[in-house]
């Protein structure tokens, strides 16, 4: 970015915001419009929600002459995605009185809210603080959700991680006090001026991700993030002993949105900085924070994400303004492997005796439907344990530290409203990801989350077919390129193009390591499946035992190099 570029119109909305306040406060009390006013609906993001509306009666409307259907999408702040039954209970009364009736868990292991309308909006964002989660800096220009691997209770190191995701996500919040003053009616306090001492006057140029992780999992894909710490374990294996931590590699640069047709952005794995003691890991992410604030481009928001900065400083300049900022050296990266992006389904026992289930959750949309009443079975199950919940990156759920004498009863209720799909899917169905789409995401191209169960379908008919049936493959659908259910790391994935048609990429890898590439173009479904027939084909005749999809094609040079 030249020095002299004019800054994006978000920028000047940041700026003349009064940290944040804006006029939501009057754009609330506007009764006409279901809407906000312009400048608003940007800062309402920092606040935990996004203004919306229904697209599957957009034009309906339009041609009736009425304002579109306008409504509220919230987000929560949930690091490392762990809740109370009692959190559940709240918020799964929210989904039903103020919400659309789902609950959402997204691919950052937050919950979603749609379809608030207007005049609900405080009092959700409200009742939502009173069980003690919050909603702040979970969308806008700022650090958002911190994810860490799910399990968390399966190993002391798991604890930590989330430990760590809670303490970085304290650590980077906004200070201002506009969300108290909005959403929770606390007292404006006169007189002290409000300071920005990470975030800075104009917050970040961009959203900005961080994620940390237990090897060998790499649930959270941790090189899709612009901040990544890898958990480096010392003291397990063949000798036995106690796993300790002993610092973490610390991975920047991830990001995964592009648009279409504009070379200028692209999906980019995170790169190993170098490795750090578990001390320095609130400098460092402070020190990496703040280097974006100061070099990223704030005038073209397409450009803006940390990806680009490093891009255009170099990594090794990058590295050593983070190590001049926060004081600490970089030792070399130490080794580590991952085995799978996937989650563990079914029940699993932790170092403590204490038992953990990971359900699936498909797309992450908790709902009352006939096939299985998910939404009341939660609620029930809510009502009956002991332990808490846990929101996997995966968009899945974990009833986390049941007692082995209460498993039995979670079990019956899990089976009485058909929550058992773990037990029954397959491993292509299980580890599918889509992202919300359309009917509320109003980038939407295509359908994502509504399409996920056809075109499943679909594939494990052609898998069936080559003999593949029992050969998981890693599948995500996003309904426009900027990928928000990770789709450029699956091995087969759909990106929206227009309704009905998708890029098809192939070759990504189980374990989230490997960017996959853009293999045809907006295709239908005929001709998704038509493209993907004869590499099935080549992939069953020609595949290595226990051989994975991605990896094949690039093995056998079906992709360009
Ligand atoms: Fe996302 C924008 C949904 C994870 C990249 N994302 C959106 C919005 C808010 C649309 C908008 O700007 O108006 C979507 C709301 C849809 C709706 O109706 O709910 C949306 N993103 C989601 C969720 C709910 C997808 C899901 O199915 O779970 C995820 C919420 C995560 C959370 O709890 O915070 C979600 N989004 C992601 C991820 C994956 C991740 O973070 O691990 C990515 C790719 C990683 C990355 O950021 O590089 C992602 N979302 C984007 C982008 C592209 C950013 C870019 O650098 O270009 C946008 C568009 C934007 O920011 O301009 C976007
Ligand atoms: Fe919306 Fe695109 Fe994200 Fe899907 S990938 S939720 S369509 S922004």
């Amino acid at each position: 970015m030249s020095r002299d570029a004019p800054l994006s119109p978000v920028e000047h909305i940041k700026a003349a915001s009064r940290r944040l306040r804006g006029t939501i406060e009057s754009s609330l009390a506007d009764a006409p419009t279901g809407a906000i006013a312009d400048d608003d609906t940007q800062l309402l993001k920092f606040h935990g929600s996004y203004q919306q509306d229904d697209r599957d009666v957009r034009e309906e409307r339009r041609l009736q002459k009425l304002e579109p259907a306008y409504s509220f999408m919230i987000r929560t702040r949930l690091p490392g995605g762990v809740c109370t039954t009692a959190q559940w209970l709240a918020l799964d009364g929210l989904a039903r009185t103020h919400g659309n009736g789902t609950l959402r868990l997204t691919t950052r292991q937050a919950f979603q809210f749609h379809g608030i309308v207007k005049r609900d909006l405080k009092a959700t964002i409200a009742a939502i603080n009173a069980t003690l989660i919050d909603t702040i800096a979970a969308c806008g220009d700022v650090n958002r959700n911190v994810i860490a691997s799910a399990n968390p209770v399966e190993s002391r190191l798991h604890a930590e991680a989330y430990q760590w995701a809670t303490q970085i996500s304290a650590h980077l919040l906004p200070r201002t006090r506009a969300y108290h003053e909005i959403w929770l009616g606390e007292e404006k306090i006169a007189g002290t001026p409000e300071v920005e001492p990470i975030l800075g006057a104009t917050y970040l140029p961009r959203k900005f991700k961080i994620a940390l992780v237990v090897p060998p999992v790499n649930d959270v894909d941790v090189f899709a993030h612009d901040l990544g710490f890898i958990a480096i374990i010392e003291g397990a294996g063949a000798g036995g002993g106690v796993p300790r931590l002993a610092g973490f590699n610390v991975t920047v640069g991830g990001g995964l949105g592009a648009t279409h047709g504009d070379a200028t952005t692209y999906p980019l794995l995170a790169q190993v900085a170098g490795f750090i003691a578990p001390k320095d890991t609130l400098a460092i992410a402070e020190a990496v924070v703040t280097t974006q604030r100061d070099f990223g481009d704030r005038s073209n928001r397409k450009r803006a994400r940390l990806k680009y900065t490093i891009e255009a400083m170099g990594l090794p300049a990058f590295v050593a303004e983070v190590e001049r900022r926060s004081g600490v050296r970089f030792a070399p990266a130490r080794p580590y492997a991952f085995t799978t992006s996937g989650d563990r389904f079914g029940w699993t026992r932790g170092y403590d005796g204490r038992w953990h289930l990971t359900l699936r959750i498909p797309s992450g949309r908790i709902a009352d439907r006939d096939s299985a009443r998910q939404l009341t079975g939660l609620r029930a199950i809510a009502g009956v344990h002991r332990g808490d919940f846990r929101l996997t990156p995966n968009q899945n759920l974990i009833i986390a530290n049941v007692p082995a004498d209460a498993r039995r009863d979670i079990d019956a209720l899990v089976l009485d409203h058909g929550l058992d799909l773990y037990a029954r899917a397959s491993g292509t169905s299980l580890n599918a990801l889509a992202c919300v789409a359309l009917p509320t995401c109003p980038l939407a191209m295509a359908e994502a989350e509504r399409y996920l169960p056809d075109f499943l379908a679909a594939l494990e008919a052609r898998l069936a077919h080559h003999g593949l049936a029992q050969v998981p493959v890693l599948v995500r659908i996003s309904g426009c390129p900027n990928g928000c259910s990770r789709p450029y790391l699956a091995e087969v994935a759909l990106i929206g193009k227009a309704p009905g048609r998708y890029n098809l990429h192939v070759g990504g890898d189980a374990a989230g390591t490997r960017l996959n590439v853009l293999y045809r173009e907006n295709l239908t479904e005929a001709g998704i499946l038509e493209a993907l027939d004869p590499l099935l084909w080549q992939f069953a005749n020609e595949r290595l035992p226990n051989e994975r999809l991605g990896d094949f094609l690039w093995r056998v040079k079906l992709l360009p190099a």
